[in-house]
């Protein structure tokens, strides 16, 4: 196979506001729901919050001269709303706008493209305070948040992702209360899911008229979801949770409607008890407005079994873990597989006009040894596998044009705190020391080079 990438495939890293930015009060930033949650004892699970977390408010410029050393091409940061619109709506905070000003004519001045993702789960507090997503009136809150940050940004940002992960903020935030908001509703969740498409369209639109030339899209997080036998019971049940996760979702960006197998499969685990009737008229043609790219952040698989998990009494099935299976610290299996036949099944179903890997890699814990480097060569193997993965989705066709390493920093990894380290920088959240891992420099190599030849799997 081809080990080289096509000319102008965009190499980046990725990252988002809470998780790095710290300054959590400084200059207007009024709370977020992620700051709420953390606060509560024993939702974070080392104890840490993101008060600080990397200090990247203050030492931005230190962080793009790090990614100029890494030589990647592109930068893909969220915008925080509490930083812009501290209680959510009205006037805009100057300083917060500030802020991104700098660090975009910061990358620009180095090189980088500027990657601008608006939602990344940290709602403002004001805003859950009257019901957050669940609140059709966050749709509106949202639009004008996309207008202060596009109207500001838009002459210089040229990519926009409008929401990370929307299953996530629905789905593990208001259905299984492992992320902020905390909720425990499946109802709210459909709820929310709805809102945050109609304010995905609604924002497209938005952007498009402050930035016109800009390239939109949005991004979910992907899994290949596979049945754990061969019996129809796990059958069933991978179909229902790839639907739950995927079509859900791409179902009405790209063909205007939900997908009715998942409505029905909603509906009998009693999770729309007044059926559909958050979707007013027009707003599915709101969320279908055409868009240019479609981001996929993809981790791992998802081995599904048909058998309710007894502690979760909400969830009518088991994502398993493949028994034998190389796992990553957060316990997730690597498969590089599922990263190609992720891509090419979404290409074949949506026919997205491009696709980009908004994130991959892996949280491995490993820091500087005795002598100063950090040799994460495990992380090393999951990247390089899962280019292979990329490599082997545009050998069949698909129209991949970029991919995002997540991340740049080890980072404040939501409910598991700074235990989990993701980055190709290793950050001492002490004295803010940071090192380029052996992942970092091999990275360097292949977005210098724009191929894998040449890297050794360990
Ligand atoms: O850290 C997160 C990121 O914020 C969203 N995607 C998954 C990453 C790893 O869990």
């Amino acid at each position: 196979m081809d080990e080289v990438f096509p000319n102008g495939f965009v190499w980046g890293v990725a990252t988002s506001a809470f998780q790095i930015e710290g300054a959590h009060d400084t200059d207007g930033r009024g709370p977020s729901i992620w700051d709420t949650y953390a606060e509560q004892p024993g939702f974070i699970e080392d104890g840490s919050n993101a008060h600080v977390a990397c200090d990247h408010y203050h030492r931005y410029a230190e962080d793009i001269a790090l990614m100029t050393s890494l030589g990647v091409g592109a930068y893909r940061f969220s915008v925080a709303w509490p930083r812009i619109l501290p209680t959510g709506r009205g006037a805009a905070n100057v300083a917060g706008l500030d802020f991104y000003d700098r660090l975009v004519d910061g990358l620009l001045a180095a090189g980088i493209a500027p990657w601008a993702t608006l939602y990344h789960w940290d709602l403002p507090q004001a805003l859950e305070d009257e019901g957050g997503w669940t609140n059709r009136s966050t749709v509106d809150a949202f639009v004008e948040f996309t207008h202060a940050v596009s109207g500001r940004l838009g002459d210089r940002v040229a990519h926009w992702i409008t929401h990370n992960e929307p299953w996530c903020v629905s789905v593990l935030g208001h259905a299984q209360g492992a992320h902020a908001p905390g909720k425990r509703s499946w109802p709210d969740a459909l709820v929310a899911s709805h809102h945050l498409l109609l304010s995905h369209g609604r924002a497209v639109e938005v952007i498009r008229e402050n930035a016109p030339r800009a390239k939109i899209g949005i991004t979910l997080n992907v899994s290949e979801c596979e049945p754990a036998s061969p019996s129809e019971a796990d059958h069933i049940a991978a179909r229902q949770f790839d639907g739950e996760l995927i079509r859900w979702f791409l179902d009405p960006i790209y063909l205007g409607r939900y997908p009715n197998d998942v409505i029905e499969y909603h509906e009998r685990e009693g999770r729309l008890p007044r059926g559909m009737d958050f979707v007013k008229a027009g707003d599915l043609e709101e969320i279908n407005t055409p868009i240019d790219f479609l981001g996929v952040n993809y981790y791992s698989r998802a081995v599904v079994r048909s058998a309710t998990i007894p502690e979760a009494d909400n969830e009518p099935r088991t994502i398993a873990v493949p028994d034998p299976a190389e796992l990553t610290d957060m316990g997730w299996e690597v498969y590089p597989k599922g990263l190609t036949h992720s891509l090419v099944r979404l290409n074949a179903d949506y026919e997205p006009a491009s696709l980009v890997v908004t994130e991959n890699g892996a949280a491995y814990a490993m820091g500087p040894g005795p002598d100063g480097p950090v040799q994460d060569t495990r992380r090393c193997d999951y990247v390089k596998s899962h280019l292979e993965a990329c490599l082997a989705a545009i050998a069949s066709g698909v129209p991949l044009h970029g991919y995002f390493l997540w991340s740049l920093l080890d980072n404040f990894e939501w409910a598991f705190g700074n235990a989990k380290r993701f980055g190709i920088v290793w950050v001492d959240f002490e004295t803010q020391e940071r090192i380029i891992k052996a992942s970092g420099h091999m990275y360097s190599r292949i977005v210098r080079t724009n191929t894998i030849s040449g890297e050794q799997a360990a």
